[in-house]
């Protein structure tokens, strides 16, 4: 492990750990994925999210995490993220539910979110979900060695805003190794040109979160729960990235997506 600006660059065998532990997430979210279907609490999500990862060995990042109660997020239609699972939220058909999960496998992280959509979506939801994973593979495609921080948000921004949406400020990708987050922070807005350098062996995730509406968010008193201040849709979907010598690669892949 070697520092820059206190941004820790990753040796190659600290990103194998990262690739065990984003592949597991992967399968996981995957697994969850089967089970999302109109009736189904996001309690028990979490039961079997938490029941799946002590199965396979490993340790769910969020639970406990700051004070954190549960072992995912799900994040309910106006929902923007960390929403709490509760055994009163039944989903219900036309919800579309962000699932957020975070696995330790050997001390390492692996972060990855994904959009569900329960029983039959409406078309707004359909697209802003659409335009989400676009957002994502866009602020990936940015990634190379040389480029900048403000080139993943810029080109996260100008896709989404051109379809009509708005980038959520006060949430953002941020750096994650055998600690869950650190240096650097990557906003999914900016300009071109701005920002840190990327250098091969940074490991960060990229999570945009898009909103209908307005971009700006709420907190509920709970404390945990960050929801849409017009209560429109949210969506969001991350993967954990390691910046390589020829450009990316997706610690987190999803099983049967390129993306
Ligand atoms: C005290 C939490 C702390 N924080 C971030 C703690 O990066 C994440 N997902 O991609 C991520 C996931 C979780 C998380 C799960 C729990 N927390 C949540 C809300 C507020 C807060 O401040
Ligand atoms: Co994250």
């Amino acid at each position: 492990m070697e520092q820059i600006e206190r941004i820790t660059l990753l040796s190659s065998r600290e990103i194998e750990k990262m690739r065990r532990a984003g592949h597991l997430a992967a399968q996981l979210l995957h697994h969850l994925g089967t089970l999302v279907k109109p009736g189904v609490t996001t309690l028990q999500l979490d039961e079997e999210a938490e029941r799946w990862t002590q199965a396979h060995g490993a340790k769910s990042a969020p639970l406990g995490y700051k004070g954190y109660p549960k072992s995912i997020c799900t994040s309910v239609n106006e929902v923007i993220c960390h929403g709490i699972p509760n055994a009163k939220q039944v989903l219900k058909n036309g919800d579309i539910i962000n699932i957020d999960v975070t696995l330790i496998v050997d001390g390492y992280h692996g972060d990855t979110s994904k959009m569900f959509f329960v029983g039959e979506p409406t078309p707004l939801a359909k697209k802003l979900v659409e335009v989400t994973h676009e957002c994502r593979r866009r602020g990936i495609e940015a990634v190379k060695e040389g480029a900048r921080i403000g080139d993943i948000g810029a080109a996260i921004q100008e896709y989404a805003e051109a379809q009509g949406f708005s980038v959520v400020r006060d949430f953002v990708g941020h750096g994650i190794s055998n600690v869950f987050h650190t240096a650097p922070q990557i906003p999914h807005y900016g300009k071109r040109g701005t920002g840190k350098k990327l250098r091969a062996g940074m490991v960060f995730t990229i999570e945009p979160m898009i909103n209908v509406g307005t971009h700006e968010a709420e907190i509920l008193e709970d404390g945990w729960t960050a929801l849409t201040r017009d209560r429109q849709l949210s969506a969001q979907c991350e993967h954990t990235i390691a910046v390589t010598k020829d450009g990316y690669e997706i610690l987190t892949p999803y099983p049967g997506e390129d993306e």
